[in-house]
């Protein structure tokens, strides 16, 4: 009685209401097992002791949380922005629901069950369960959540899980896991409970489990028109996101959790690592060698055998005598160095190991249930682990980054950081272990390593970030992180753990990086060559040629492997590997644009090719080896790598240019879908380039901290829409947030006697390295026309074999027309 006062003078007193009143009114005549009481920013459902909080947020999403004994969870999230969370949307009340955030909601009166439809009416996610109590582990109350899942929608999502790029059909548990990995295993490293649904149509929505606790989601596996997921423990806080396209939804997760910064620019040149390079005078040779058979390269990984007893923050000065003498000579090159820091910090007291000592003064350390230390065994030996969800204690841990940030160390890789321990069933720390929430925005407490293994190793690498940020105030940070969780993008790239050197682990890294970059980590690569086991020539020269395109692109390889490095297998073989790694650094400005565009939208780099083209959803256009690079570029290797038969590859409607000829493609008709036919020799990689695109190019360099010597290529390839953009900043300074960069699109327009290029006006004050642009206009037939530069004269050139015309172009902040007239005799 009391409540259903309460709950009705909340529901006069609220401005938004007046639409709704009468439905509720009747809720309580009418035998209606749930009341609606509506917010101005979206409502609370009581159905029976369960209360269904809906509110509409400002980034185009709607959240969920519910408590099943009607309270409802800490307000706290380790994932979701706290600006994104708090900036709720006002709500228009509907019978039943609500209209808000680009979304509608409605609640079915008998179950309390909640639909989420978009505005034009396509129902999104719809309850088909109420949620339920579920048995769990780890000492939580668990719960699961069933969704509708109509028989032609896809799901995609969920971090680089295995298994083909849909995820229908499938079932994961989202537990972060040292897990080695073969086709079919699961849980890996990272566990990122954010889903895609698309409909046939395209379009989409977002899901997002904002749970730390061990979790699971079944795409129709258990039932093959349910969508079941849920969590050992902690609370019932779900997104919906809107779209109405898979890019919105991207970019709206972006701005919920954060998207990925602009990364230094070194860290998309090649990146050369093995377990381990021994000692200073092996990673000298290794980049001797690279410069000697001019192969490009812009870092050099060190594993943990550069450490003393494998200790993070020790070198062993017998291998490495002078590390700072390394890397700054290695710098000298053009190579950066990387090192890896595990954060289990070795057991070793009164041996004066400052990690240890000092991390034991401060109480930095993660207890048992009991309150005694818990040590496990890792690399070092006994271990303690840093207790990361206290800010005092991230803080602590990025002062140990001191010296080798003196020493010049560029980036810094965190391995391990499930927390992975040996000789233990689990693989990690027991789920009864202690850590301490000391978080602002969080209510300062306990919490078991059930609730806080799965945001371990984020609340790691974000110790890293900020640690590297508070030492190199106006550098970016570079960090590598292996475990993570959603919003972890924030902090590090990632890179998908221990796959293998077989065909089919190349081929997996595809639909894995996709389905990271969906999930906001658009940096993210997979161990070129694969970890462990030793590729054949032929393998790693298709893993290269295909890695050359992907965001990270590092070759690694474990211990007790033969050496993977581009030159293993020969001339023959290093040429290929070579060319593919210099097509890498021709196409540099292009990917550093995509780059800043990741950093402002969240898009990633590396996207299926329906995130661009809907129509590539099309069932009979199998998909999980194309991707794009940038919406712009289509890479499709053979869907068998190893194999070397035709294939056909799906061109999405509209025009084609062959990157590698730059001449028009010739696709014929299969129903009515595009289709080319491939059959590509070794030395050969099919890339084409959507019509309408201007890609900036460059003259080749051996490390991206060489300035190109020549002219800056904008490579034409007219078609509708045409247009492309320049991006260019110092590559490793904040400078950019200060308006130390340039930006600038170019479009061009085929017009009744030729073609023309438009300027857009130059944002910011960064002053390129470039002085001349060329100008090269692909499908050119005839003679050179007439050239003007804002109505001066230039010089034009055309190639009729290749069917290009070559303008060269000052450059210029204020350049704003290009004409090319043909003469009149031509047209
Ligand atoms: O237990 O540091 O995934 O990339 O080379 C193995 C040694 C530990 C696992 C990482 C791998 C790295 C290796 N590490």
């Amino acid at each position: 009685m009391i409540r259903q006062a309460l709950l009705l003078s909340a529901l006069l007193a609220s401005p938004a209401l007046s639409a709704v009143r009468p439905t509720n009114l009747q809720s309580s005549v009418l035998p209606i097992r749930s009341r609606v009481v509506m917010r101005p920013d979206g409502m609370d459902v009581w159905s029976g002791r369960r209360l269904t909080r809906v509110t509409a947020l400002a980034v185009g999403a709607v959240r969920v949380r519910i408590g099943l004994e009607g309270q409802l969870g800490e307000d706290a999230s380790w994932a979701v922005l706290p600006e994104a969370r708090q900036a709720t949307a006002p709500v228009t009340p509907l019978t039943w629901g609500f209209a808000g955030a680009g979304l509608v909601v409605t609640v079915d009166p008998a179950t309390g069950g909640l639909t989420v439809a978009d505005t034009a009416g396509h129902v999104l996610l719809k309850d088909i369960d109420a949620p339920a109590r579920r048995t769990a582990t780890g000492g939580g109350a668990g719960f699961q959540l069933a969704k509708a899942m109509p028989a032609n929608w896809r799901y995609f999502g969920l971090g680089d899980k295995t298994g083909p790029l849909d995820r229908r059909g499938g079932s994961f548990v989202t537990w972060n896991s040292d897990s080695p990995f073969q086709e079919t295993t699961d849980p890996l490293y990272k566990s990122i409970p954010f889903v895609i649904p698309v409909g046939p149509d395209g379009t989409a929505a977002g899901l997002f489990l904002d749970n730390s606790w061990r979790g699971f989601f079944d795409f129709g596996k258990g039932q093959s028109d349910t969508l079941r997921f849920g969590a050992d423990g902690g609370p019932i806080d779900y997104y919906v996101l809107a779209g109405p396209t898979v890019k919105d939804v991207v970019q709206r997760y972006a701005r919920l959790t954060g998207p990925s910064p602009l990364p230094p620019l070194w860290a998309l040149g090649f990146q050369q690592s093995r377990w381990s390079y021994m000692s200073a005078d092996e990673v000298r040779g290794i980049a001797q060698h690279y410069r000697q058979d001019h192969i490009p390269l812009d870092a050099l990984w060190l594993d943990i055998d550069y450490q003393d007893r494998n200790r993070p923050f020790t070198v062993n000065t017998k291998t490495f005598p002078d590390m700072a003498g390394l890397v700054s000579d290695l710098k000298q090159q053009g190579i950066r160095t990387v090192a890896i820091t595990d954060l289990h910090i070795a057991f070793a007291p009164n041996q004066g190991y400052a990690p240890y000592d000092t991390g034991f003064v401060g109480d930095h350390f993660v207890k048992k249930a009991d309150g005694v230390l818990y040590v496990g065994p890792v690399w070092p030996g006994p271990a303690v682990f840093p207790d990361f969800t206290r800010a005092s204690t991230r803080d602590w841990w990025g002062g140990l980054y001191k010296d080798f940030v003196a020493d010049g160390i560029a980036g810094f890789w965190n391995d391990m950081n499930e927390p992975a321990v040996f000789n233990t069933p689990s693989k990690t720390m027991p789920l009864s272990n202690l850590h301490r929430i000391e978080e602002p925005g969080f209510a300062t407490r306990t919490a078991t390593h059930a609730e806080i293994h799965n945001i371990f190793g984020m609340e790691n690498s974000r110790a890293t970030h900020d640690g590297l940020l508070k030492l190199r105030p106006d550098e970016r940070p570079f960090v590598l992180t292996r475990a993570s969780f959603a919003g972890g993008q924030r902090y590090a790239a990632t890179w998908t753990g221990d796959n293998s050197s077989t065909w089919n682990q190349l081929r997996m890294t595809v639909p894995m990086l996709l389905n990271l970059g969906m999930s906001g980590f658009a940096w993210s690569g997979a161990d070129v060559g694969g970890f462990l086991g030793t590729p054949s020539a032929d393998l790693l020269t298709r893993w290269i040629e295909i890695g050359a395109f992907q965001p990270i692109f590092r070759d690694h390889s474990a211990k007790d492997t033969a050496y993977q490095e581009p030159w293993v297998h020969g001339p023959v073989h290093e040429a290929i590997r070579r060319r593919f790694i210099e097509e890498r650094y021709r196409l540099m400005p292009y990917f550093y644009a995509v780059a800043d565009e990741t950093a402002r939208t969240g898009l990633p780099m590396m996207r299926p090719v329906f995130m661009d083209y809907p129509d590539a959803l099309d069932t009979d256009c199998p998909s999980d080896m194309v991707f794009t690079v940038g919406g712009k570029l289509l890479v499709a290797p053979p869907p068998q790598p190893e194999s070397p038969g035709w294939y056909d590859v799906c061109l999405p409607k509209g025009g084609w240019f062959d990157y590698w000829t730059g001449k028009p493609a010739t696709p014929r008709m299969r129903g009515t879908r595009q289709v080319v036919q491939e059959k590509p020799a070794l030395d050969q990689l099919p890339v084409y380039v959507r019509a309408g695109t201007i890609l900036p190019r460059q003259p080749l360099v051996q490390s991206t901290m060489e300035t190109p010597v020549g002219a800056l290529e904008l490579a034409v390839y007219p078609g509708d829409g045409c247009a492309g953009t320049l991006y260019a900043d110092d590559g490793h300074s904040l400078g950019y947030q200060r308006g130390a960069y340039l930006r600038q699109t170019v479009r061009c327009s085929v017009t009744p006697t030729g073609l023309e290029l438009r300027f857009d006006k130059r944002d910011g004050s960064y002053k390129p390295w470039w002085h001349d642009i060329d100008v090269v206009i692909h499908g050119w037939n005839g003679p050179a026309p007439t050239a003007t530069l804002d109505d001066k004269p230039v010089p034009a050139t055309a190639d009729a074999t290749a069917a290009t015309l070559t303008v060269r172009i000052p450059d210029r902040r204020d350049i704003s027309f290009l004409r090319l007239v043909r003469t009149a005799s031509d047209h």
